[in-house]
């Protein structure tokens, strides 16, 4: 992609943390928006590696889960002809920005993360300052690039809130540094919840295998998970009110195959669970055979996605540093 082009467009910039197996969840949520709007939008996307760590990563694991999030997300669409397609970790600028940007955000801000809360009550013995500081190097990572928007699923609004709110306390005390991010949240699919607690997100770092399905699950594995997703006594394929299993199938059968919730209550009126669970299974079972398949032939060239991701960091680099150079000289530092 050429620099004019950086120039017109509006900047999207979005990324995914190589914590576990990317779920369907993730898929919906996000991945599948990050594809559709490569077209009319300069699209910058990362693997944040740096996050991860904010939760214990054993080596060996982390460092493949890295490499198959790069190619999981080229097979779903990212073209990065397109969108520059870097990791966190190979663009040192994340890291300097986010102690900046540190400086500039209230232990009270962070406090008020719901995100915070919950990993930090998950991990009960690993409460670290990273866990706690992790929005401010997210919104190191979207400011860089002076984002106009970020496509995140709805879990995400609250960190970008206080994108919005440490860009412009650092604008109204040194004048305009950074562009002000919007979030963008598609409606359709913007929360998928957990097959075994519906009242709770599907998450990839739930303990239980069942509660969410991976991008790169076997169709039997899909079908079995979705044959075992809670629901509810009414056995009536409907959205409603204390239904939050079924409620989150019809979302789920209704962002894969574009029909509304009525349109799924009609098809399967006087039908039970057990066929409508099965129809969910193979609408998502379809919809993810060919990134499987794009998946296999990504991850066995390495050369490849090793050739993308230089490209990738290098660019992000050269993009990011403009910015960061600025920052430092309002504050005052001693640049070039
Ligand atoms: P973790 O469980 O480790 O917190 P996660 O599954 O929430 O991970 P992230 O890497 O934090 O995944 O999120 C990647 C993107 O996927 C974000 O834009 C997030 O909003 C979106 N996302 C995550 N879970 C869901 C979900 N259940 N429904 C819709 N979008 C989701
Ligand atoms: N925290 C994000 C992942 C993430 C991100 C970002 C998203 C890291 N940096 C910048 C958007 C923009 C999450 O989705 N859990």
């Amino acid at each position: 992609m050429s620099e004019t082009t950086t120039e017109k467009k509006k900047v999207i910039f979005s990324a995914i943390q190589p914590s576990g197996t990317i779920t369907l969840g993730n898929y919906l949520g996000a991945l599948r928006n990050w594809v559709s709007l490569q077209d009319e939008y300069n699209c910058i996307y990362a693997v944040a590696d740096l996050h991860a760590i904010t939760v214990r990563q054993e080596p060996k694991a982390f460092r493949q889960n890295i490499l198959e999030a790069y190619a999981l997300l080229l097979a779903c669409g990212i073209d990065p002809e397109k969108s520059p397609f870097f990791i966190q970790s190979h663009v040192h600028t994340h890291a300097e920005l986010a102690w900046i940007l540190n400086c500039y955000t209230q232990f009270g801000e962070l406090s008020r993360m719901t995100q915070f809360k919950d990993k930090s009550a998950k991990h009960a013995d690993n409460v670290n300052a990273g866990l706690f500081t992790y929005p401010s190097l997210m919104a190191a990572d979207i400011l860089l690039y002076q984002a106009d928007m970020v496509p995140v699923g709805v879990d995400q609004k609250q960190h970008l809130e206080l994108t919005r709110n440490i860009a412009e306390r650092f604008n109204g005390i040194y004048g305009s540094t950074f562009k002000i991010p919007e979030p963008y949240i598609a409606e359709v699919g913007s929360k998928v919840m957990s097959l075994q607690e519906p009242t709770k997100k599907m998450s990839k770092s739930d303990e239980n295998v069942n509660a969410w399905v991976a991008v790169l699950d076997k169709p039997d594995v899909i079908m079995k998970k979705f044959k075992r997703a809670v629901t509810d006594s009414e056995a009536v394929v409907r959205v409603g009110e204390g239904k939050d299993g079924i409620n989150n199938l019809i979302g789920i059968m209704s962002t894969v195959t574009g029909k509304t919730a009525d349109e799924i209550a009609v098809e399967f009126e006087g039908k039970g669970y057990g066929d409508f669970k099965v129809a969910v299974a193979e609408a998502v079972i379809e919809v993810l055979r060919p990134i499987q398949e794009r998946f296999s032939d990504y991850i066995a060239n390495k050369d490849y996605l090793v050739e993308q991701y230089h490209k990738g960091a290098e660019f992000a680099l050269r993009l990011s540093q403009r910015t960061l150079t600025k920052a430092m000289k309002k504050i005052g530092y001693l640049v070039g």
